[in-house]
């Protein structure tokens, strides 16, 4: 892709209500979405980009019930904390919806009516779990068992999260309730409606192989599924729950589903669109304003839109949501590209949610800044394999990187810069052979780092801009203004007059990674413009001779071997 796109609608899988994220789920979806999303807004694209909380289902009243609150209050509680820590982590969300919103209720209504007068509804009298301990039918995560394709023994009634297989509950060996633990179960019939996704296997099979340039991970997940045994099987959308979006075809009530609600992943990838209306609807704007986005009939016919998600959600968004809006036969907008992510696991184990373990977004926070983690978990995105969270390489990372290169060339520059010139861009002096070299080597750098961030290689962008932080502090190690000020004041102004000019444009492409240390070094430099280099001259050109900047406070303390050895240990064990 050598144009950028004008228009990008970006969507980060919503993350379950049910508790706060940890670092894992985060360097799945949101954090790197965040990052693209920045980059293109850097680019001069317009973009919107959006998150919400995924409210409905099983995780939802599992978690209400264990906080002794009713769900409704739950939900409504844990929407703003999640809303909160996603914007202390820089999350540049343009709206941050919820899936229990009115709009989402319509929507999701609308596209089953839709499916219904297409024919590709069908009413199943089904088989579902019953307990008699709970008094209640026990679907998806109500009920665990033993995984019948891994055999892993924590499996719950949905997906097994081991081998990622979608499951049914009635699939489970040795089921038990995940209310009560009671294998005192019946399996009973009750009637549901079922998407006939299968007949619309040839559609998405041609559809995912189009997709040439996508993520293996996302294709090979998406293969699995349509060809391997029964991977794309018609399935439930609705369920025997109380909380959720009451099944309606339309606005029409649904004769016999009285009672029931859909499916939580029926109703979730359809907030991305809902959550759009819900932006319109925050912001005073039309629905035709929302609309330009999803509607290819209504202007969305040039919008790029690409979803960030880890491999577990890839299932539902190559074949579920895509059977949804195809089968509903209006222009709604499919997905352009999905990059999809392997886990993050935590200490030689899993991060878990359910079980605590590893470190949660809120914790982290009260840790460190905000960058510090982005900037980690970015450069370690587990893109090509799992990848590993330890604090070694946590202590490491950060320290090398933010501290002795980024933070030390800041540093440097400006502290000598003061004590010689003051705090103002330094006037005299010509450039030489050796600002001709950096120029032309950050001038390939810069275009290798807008490759790696167009095609949205985490690890690879991150790595370029660290080799952009070396460059600038060899030109410094190797002009030694320090030395020069002394025998020709004015070979050293020319090093630092560019030196503070490149702290710029270190400002400006790293913002993506770091955006709040990037808008303090703008800050410091006298609210430098955070224009996109185009080219490297230009660009180490913009401040001129006398604009003046401050020394910044330090930018990246470095994490002690006292603090590391602390933290291992706080984080050694579960989250209560
Ligand atoms: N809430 C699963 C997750 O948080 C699910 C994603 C929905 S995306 C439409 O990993
Ligand atoms: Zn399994």
């Amino acid at each position: 892709m050598t144009e950028f796109p004008t228009r990008l609608l970006i969507t980060s899988a919503i993350p379950y209500i049910n508790g706060i994220k940890h670092l894992g789920n985060l360097v799945g979806s949101q954090l790197p979405a965040d990052l693209y999303a920045r980059f293109a807004r850097a680019r001069g694209a317009e973009v919107m980009f959006i998150c919400a909380t995924d409210e409905h289902g099983t995780p939802a009243e599992l978690a209400a019930a264990k906080a002794g609150k009713p769900v409704a209050e739950y939900c409504a509680e844990m929407h703003d904390v999640q809303a909160d820590i996603a914007k202390r982590f820089g999350l540049s969300f343009d709206h941050f919806g919820r899936s229990s919103s009115q709009r989402n209720y319509g929507l999701t209504q609308h596209f089953a009516g839709r499916l219904a007068d297409a024919g590709l509804i069908e009413e199943v009298t089904e088989k579902q779990v019953y307990s008699h301990a709970d008094g209640r039918f026990l679907p998806d995560r109500y009920i665990e068992g033993t995984c019948p394709n891994c055999g892993y023994d924590r499996a719950r009634g949905d997906q097994c999260e081991n081998c990622t297989k979608q499951l049914d509950p009635t699939d489970l060996i040795e089921p038990r309730s995940a209310i009560s633990g009671s294998t005192d179960l019946e399996v009973r019939d009750t009637k549901h409606l079922y998407l006939r996704q299968s007949t619309l296997r040839d559609t998405l099979d041609e559809w995912i192989t189009s997709k040439t340039d996508w993520p293996i991970l996302t294709t090979s997940i998406a293969k699995k599924w349509l060809h391997d045994g029964d991977g794309l099987q018609d399935r439930g959308i609705t369920r025997d729950l109380d909380w959720g979006v009451p099944v309606k075809k339309g606005s029409e009530d649904w004769p016999g589903m009285e009672g029931k609600v859909f499916y939580v992943w029926f109703d979730a990838p359809i907030e991305y669109i809902a959550a759009t209306a819900e932006w319109a609807d925050a912001n005073g704007k039309s629905d035709a304003d929302w609309r330009r986005w999803w509607r290819t009939d209504e202007g969305a016919d040039d919008v790029r839109y690409v979803q960030f998600m880890g491999k577990d959600n890839v299932p539902f968004h190559t074949l579920s949501f895509p059977a949804t809006i195809i089968g509903s036969g209006e222009p709604w907008k499919l997905v352009d590209y999905i990059k999809s992510f392997n886990y993050l696991n935590y200490d030689g184990g899993q991060f878990s949610t359910s079980q605590g373990r590893g470190v949660f977004m809120d914790q982290a926070l009260e840790i460190l800044p905000a960058d510090y983690w982005r900037w980690w978990l970015l450069s370690r995105a587990p893109e090509s394999s799992d990848s590993e969270f330890t604090w070694d390489a946590f202590q490491t990372d950060v320290n090398k990187d933010l501290a002795d290169v980024l933070g030390n060339f800041v540093s440097r520059v400006t502290k000598f810069c003061r004590s010689k010139f003051g705090e103002v861009i330094p006037t005299g002096g010509e450039f030489g052979p050796a600002e001709e070299a950096l120029i032309a080597h950050l001038q390939t750098g810069l275009e290798t780092y807008q490759t790696h961030m167009t095609n949205m290689d985490v690890r690879k962008a991150a790595s370029e801009l660290r080799a952009l932080w070396v460059a600038g502090n060899e030109y410094l190690q190797d002009t030694a203004p320090w030395s020069a000020f002394k025998t020709d004041p004015d070979r050293a102004a020319a090093i630092i007059r560019l030196s503070l000019n490149l702290i710029r444009v270190y400002a400006v492409l790293s913002a993506p990674f770091i955006p709040t240390a990037a808008a303090s070094m703008l800050k410091d430099l006298g609210d430098a413009p955070d224009e996109w280099p185009v080219t490297m001259t230009e660009a180490l050109e913009m401040l001129p001779a006398g604009h003046a900047f401050q020394v910044p406070e330090v930018l990246f303390a470095k994490i002690s071997d006292d603090n590391r050895e602390a933290w291992a240990e706080q984080f050694s064990g579960t989250r209560s």
